[in-house]
């Protein structure tokens, strides 16, 4: 199992967590992180999607304080976050269900607009960005899983974030990308 692969690959996550750059993830980033999803498909707070997105953004934070947040301070590290991640759901890929899956799972659906399950190369490129991923990561993100016109399903999205969580393997071992989510 290449662990070291797997947490520097949590810790660039943290980063895009770490919505204020405080260097601790809080409640409030999290929900930052929902909000930014929220703004970033268009949607709005109240709207049956946002809310499944706010939500799932709260589910996150509450999954890993318990894991991470030993003395309830409300601050997880990076240390902390990548440590819990790994401990709920690369160890235990079961965790994956109750802790990033509600998240991953309401933004895929709240990212496709028309509802027939599948996400245009478009539409997927606009849900990477709301996460918050990397200009630099996008091509990458979207190469993975992806239909040969960028086009991607809900469910694939939601098991190429599954990937991203559990998995210590690089997505292009050539490259030894991080892929993303
Ligand atoms: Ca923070
Ligand atoms: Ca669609």
């Amino acid at each position: 199992m290449d662990r070291d692969f797997y947490q520097r690959k949590m810790a660039v996550r943290f980063d895009s967590i770490d919505v204020d750059g405080d260097g601790v993830v809080t409640k409030a980033d999290f929900e930052r992180a929902g909000e930014r999803v929220v703004e970033g498909l268009g949607l709005t707070r109240e709207s049956a999607q946002g809310r499944a997105v706010l939500d799932g953004a709260g589910t996150f934070w509450a999954a890993l304080a318990d894991a991470a947040d030993v003395d309830r301070d409300g601050k997880i590290t990076r240390d902390e976050f990548v440590i819990a991640c790994t401990e709920t759901m690369l160890a235990t890929p079961a965790g994956f269900g109750i802790t990033a899956r509600p998240f991953a799972e309401s933004v895929a659906k709240a990212a496709d607009p028309d509802g027939d399950g599948l996400l245009t190369a478009d539409e997927y490129k606009r849900m990477l960005t709301a996460m918050g991923v990397k200009r630099e990561a996008l091509a990458d993100a979207a190469a993975h899983r992806a239909n040969e016109d960028g086009s991607i399903s809900v469910a694939a999205a939601i098991d190429a974030a599954q990937d991203f969580y559990t998995s210590d393997r690089p997505y292009h071992p050539a490259t030894y990308s991080f892929g993303t989510f």
